[in-house]
């Protein structure tokens, strides 16, 4: 499976196809300890060698023995828009189950919810493929240190070898009001690189997805595993949370539930980690009649997608020979020493004295980052930028921000004004998007802010080109950004997309009412993790969510020393207290949600409501290697719920 320009040495392979070897022995960790194969942190030990290009032995997987690059020598990637098909396409007509035979089939085994009520207008098509050349970096002197190679991604729906797939893949963009189709093909292949499981399910994170169109990890009666061959239709509404209520039946839902910033991921259980490290991921845009896409409508954001621009952030490990891995072994997480965006190995990008739209996502497997804005050539200057966005939603109120924090699968769609900074700052020829946040193992970040200014740290450099004050008509949030404005918990600066009515104990609509406090502990247990001392079980639901109605759920976390992003499936929700402190206007989590950092002894209460589907969902830790260790639980929704306190 490698390209005829990379042989790997003799060396790698041998250390490769002992970690297969051990892989498929299917040993527990604590055997691999006592063979001596593993050591206490988590990795595995080399069988023998030593690679001359560093002290990193060869075939290690290890933080540190990564190949030295050089840094912002190639332009940032901009994945391509996947284009929409007409519903005349021959393929859309074709229905479940009834390809005809020899022709890919449809592994999905349940109808799709609301379809008859949101009737598709656009049909998407993509195909997981491997991609054997895969390029982490253009640069002659990067490539002979990490060569092309295999990743697997999406392609832009062609059967043609020549419709490469790549990671991020293709962007899906869609919008509210117009229903959706996307079908997805899995055309991966066994290999032998020691990791990567090719059977996939994709998930749209964290659209307001019937069951059948979630992608979840599994299900205890439906199918959610897509194998060689064959594929999956996912089918979203594009209508917003409350769509089948009372309240919000006429309008299709409510439109503070509003979502923008979106990605898909596989999500196949056990191997989720592996499998999007592996590349299964790309982003998913909606827009609405409001945030437009045009910034010289609706709320004037900069314009997709030349100034609204997604960065895909993840952490990688390569052998000291340059090829990318990952140790199944490492229970704790995976920290890599090669910040990729979109795709590129620390990429540069060319921008003009205006504002852009940056939709930052943390892409896992388990890093959490801090980005701070830096000038290289006086790193001591403090830069502002202005979060506009948390995961899917835009905040009440702008925030200035000159740092913000976030783990696995967090959004934060942020405005960075770079005629100000040109014009404040000196003239700046570059700025760096710096992750200042160490964290050196999986379990959690230090907490410990790293000096300004080492290249090292950084994962994009922005470099200021054209001359100053070009025509922009973009919003510009500095002038009703708090703490500039006083917040107010009413504040809704993108009116009508305001913060919904928050549940509570005595409301009068079932959907306002919460019916239930329960409370889930986030532990270690038995060598991996646990929910309620739980591990994950696909056949089993742990609990029952009553429909159209709302729940307070505790999530505690008593270790100092494991940091979890909790994310849950189907529907927004609000963070109301974190160690008792109530979350207040002006804080970036004075918002709705879908991931919440669950730090050191932490204890958080959120509400959320459960509305319009029935079905199985997931709550899971996104730290993708914990979740894969059995930090995740199924739950369900029904017309009549349980009232199970701890499940
Ligand atoms: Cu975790």
């Amino acid at each position: 499976m490698y390209p005829l320009k990379f042989r790997p040495a003799p060396l790698v392979e041998i250390a490769r196809k002992n970690r297969q070897e051990i892989v498929r022995a299917g040993l527990t960790r604590r055997e691999l300890i006592k063979l001596g194969l593993l050591t206490s942190s988590g990795y595995l030990i080399p069988t023998r060698g030593l690679s001359a290009q560093t002290s990193c032995p060869a075939g290690v997987c290890q933080l540190g023995c990564s190949p030295p690059t050089l840094p912002f020598v190639d332009p940032l990637p901009i994945p391509p828009v996947l284009p929409a098909r007409p519903l005349s396409d021959p393929g859309f007509a074709i229905p479940p189950n009834a390809q005809p035979s020899g022709q890919p089939q449809d592994a999905r085994n349940e109808a799709h919810q609301f379809r008859d009520r949101f009737p598709p207008q656009q049909f998407f098509i993509t195909r997981m493929r491997p991609n054997a050349n895969f390029r982490f970096s253009e640069n002659a002197t990067n490539l002979a240190r990490i060569p092309p190679q295999l990743i697997w991604g999406f392609n832009l729906g062609g059967p043609a070898a020549s419709d490469v797939a790549i990671t991020p893949g293709p962007t899906i963009v869609s919008r509210y009001g117009t229903p959706i189709v996307i079908r997805r093909f899995n055309e991966l292949a066994p290999d032998d690189t020691g990791f990567g499981v090719p059977e996939t399910s994709t998930h749209l994170h964290n659209f307001h997805s019937g069951p059948d169109s979630d992608g979840g990890p599994c299900d205890p009666v439906f199918n959610r595993i897509v194998r060689i061959g064959q594929f999956y239709d996912h089918f979203y509404t594009m209508a917003r949370a409350g769509f089948d209520t009372d309240e919000f039946r006429a309008t299709n839902g409510d439109v503070r539930e509003t979502l923008g910033t979106l990605w898909y991921h596989d999500h196949r259980v056990d191997h989720t980690a592996e499998n999007t490290y592996k590349g299964l991921v790309g982003f998913h845009y909606i827009f609405n009649e409001f945030d437009t896409g045009d910034e010289n409508t609706g709320f004037h954001l900069p314009s997709f997608p030349q100034f609204d621009v997604p960065l895909f952030v993840a952490d990688k490990l390569f052998t000291p020979e340059g090829e990318i891995c990952f140790d199944p072994f490492g229970f704790d997480g995976l920290v890599g020493d090669k910040f990729v965006v979109n795709g590129r190995i620390q990429p540069f990008f060319e921008v003009q004295k205006r504002r852009y739209r940056f939709r930052i996502l943390d892409g896992g497997p388990s890093r959490f980052y801090q980005f701070f804005l830096t000038n290289p050539d006086n790193p001591s200057q403090s830069i502002p930028f202005w979060q506009i966005a948390n995961d899917g939603n835009l905040l009440p109120r702008p925030i200035e921000i000159t740092s913000t924090r976030i783990s696995v699968a967090e959004r934060m769609d942020v405005i960075i004004d770079f005629n100000k900074i040109s014009a404040r700052f000196g003239h700046p020829s570059r700025i760096w998007l710096e992750n200042r946040l160490e964290q050196v193992n999986g379990r959690a970040p230090t907490d410990k802010i790293l000096p300004a200014g080492n290249p090292a740290n950084v994962v994009l450099e922005f470099q200021l080109v054209g001359p100053d004050n070009v025509p922009d008509p973009s919003f510009d949030p500095e002038p009703v950004s708090f703490p500039r404005v006083p917040c107010s918990p009413n504040d809704c600066v993108f009116a009508p997309i305001c913060l919904p009515r928050l549940p509570s104990d005595n409301a009068a609509a079932p959907t306002d009412r919460i019916r239930l406090t329960r409370s889930f502990r986030f532990e270690r247990g038995n060598g991996q993790w646990q929910i309620n001392g739980q591990f994950m079980d696909c056949t089993r639901f742990r609990f029952t969510v009553q429909r159209n109605t709302a729940e307070r759920w505790i999530l505690r976390n008593n270790s100092g020393g494991w940091q979890h992003p909790i994310h849950i499936h189907l529907e927004e929700f609000r963070i109301i207290r974190r160690n008792g402190r109530l979350i207040q206007c002006g804080d970036v989590e004075f918002s709705r949600k879908d991931v919440v950092r669950l730090g050191f002894n932490e204890e958080i209460e959120i509400v959320m409501r459960f509305r319009d589907f029935r079905g199985g969902y997931p709550m899971h830790c996104h730290n993708t290697v914990h979740e894969d260790h059995q930090m995740m639980l199924l739950w369900q929704v029904q017309d009549i719920g349980d009232n199970n306190p701890e499940p």
